[in-house]
């Protein structure tokens, strides 16, 4: 089975550093099938302010398909999250990861669920922070059934809800929705997972979507994870999506983007 590969361009410039694009959706589309990849990531602010008839123009020409959208600028340039204590503030996000859905049902893409659900604020209790987070996903959850939401299990670093795959497989237990499961990403797995290995066999078929960087947050084979095993569990629980490059642009975003194809072409050949 041969994988499909995609790398993260953010459509508007944003502050966030593991993006290999921002904007230019043209030339930077052309450029990342020029290289090789089968698909390119969305990391959308609003889609609101996204011209969805060019966008879908330019995905045909170079024939690219959008595995999933990534929505942490509601959060990071916003300030909007699932758990914000204010109602008002909570009610708003859940209407704009709506919008966010609309846009994903168009493309047939997966909406990803990262530092959008926030943190736990002061003085309010870590329950009363999940339910918020439970509600929020029920009712996106329910908006397009036929829309996958992956949650992101994310470093103790970045926010303090849902730090592991198995604390993420215990939440979506709680959360009872066929079409919510996770996105793994080895940056966040490097800094929190046990193992490796036994993490992408434990979510298994809930693995709706995968980030890759290197324990630097470098392109693969810039730092210290073995991707080799990682790519061959893949291969074991049979994940059929995208192998997504979220990675710092270094030493620049094309030699970034280059690099990480050629070091998964070295290893892929090994299991077909
Ligand atoms: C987003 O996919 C991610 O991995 C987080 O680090 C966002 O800050
Ligand atoms: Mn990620």
């Amino acid at each position: 089975m041969k994988m499909k590969y995609s790398i993260v361009l953010s459509t508007q410039p944003a502050s966030f550093s593991a993006l290999s694009y921002q904007g230019k959706l043209d030339e930077n589309i052309r450029k990342i099938k020029e290289f090789g990849y089968d698909g390119v990531e969305l990391a959308v602010r609003d889609p609101r302010l996204l011209d969805l008839n060019s966008l879908q123009q330019i995905l045909q020409n170079y024939q690219l398909s959008v595995p999933a959208i990534g929505t942490g600028q509601v959060f990071g340039e916003e300030n909007l999250s699932f758990t914000n204590p204010d109602q008002k503030i909570r009610q708003k996000t859940i209407e704009r990861i709506k919008t966010h859905i609309e846009l994903a049902e168009q493309l047939h893409a997966v909406i990803i669920i990262g530092l959008v659900r926030g943190k736990n604020a002061g003085g309010i209790k870590k329950e009363q922070t999940e339910q918020w987070l439970v509600e929020a996903l029920q009712d996106c959850a329910a908006f397009r059934s036929e829309v996958k939401i992956a949650i992101e299990p994310i470093n103790r670093y970045e926010t303090d809800i849902l730090n592991t795959v198995s604390d993420s497989l215990t939440f979506l237990e709680k959360l009872k929705m066929e079409n919510v499961g996770l996105l793994l990403d080895t940056f966040h797995m490097n800094i929190e997972e046990p193992d490796f290995v036994n993490s992408i066999i434990a979510a298994g078929e809930k693995i709706f979507h995968f980030h890759v960087a290197d324990s630097n947050r470098w392109f693969p084979g810039a730092g210290h994870i073995n991707f080799i095993p990682i790519l061959k569990t893949l291969k074991d629980v049979f994940y059929q999506g995208y192998i997504s490059g979220e990675m710092l642009p270094l030493p620049d975003p094309d030699s970034s983007a280059k690099n990480m194809l050629d070091y998964f072409k070295k290893i892929d050949f090994q299991f077909n």
